[in-house]
């Protein structure tokens, strides 16, 4: 009886992950001053991570013009999370680096 359940658990752990990749969390990475991807579009509900993948260099994702304070910097191997669920468009920018620019489309 015992390997039916660890084969239960390991089907579960498998089939979360991929509802998670597939549907729920999109990934941002932060290298060589860029936003890669610059522009994304996702479902309403969709967890968006940044990831910076720098050798040594610190960003952030500031989304400046909904009006917020800019938020810490993130260091190499450190991420960043947000979970988007509002339809509309979300244009953010890096503050140290003003020319680091991406944005969001959140659809239904
Ligand atoms: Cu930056």
């Amino acid at each position: 009886m015992r390997w039916k359940t660890y084969l239960m658990i390991f089907l579960l752990v498998v089939f979360a992950q991929e509802v998670r990749t597939d549907n729920k969390l999109t990934i941002v990475v932060i290298k060589g001053f860029q936003f890669s991807a610059q522009e994304i579009t996702i479902k309403r509900g969709t967890t968006v991570r940044w990831e910076n993948q720098e050798q040594r260099q610190y960003h952030n994702v500031w989304f400046e013009a909904s009006g917020e304070e800019e938020p810490d910097y993130l260091f190499p191997d450190e991420f960043y999370e947000r979970v988007f669920d509002e339809v509309g468009s979300f244009p953010y920018r890096c503050g140290p680096h003003p020319k680091m620019t991406g944005i969001v489309h959140v659809i239904e």
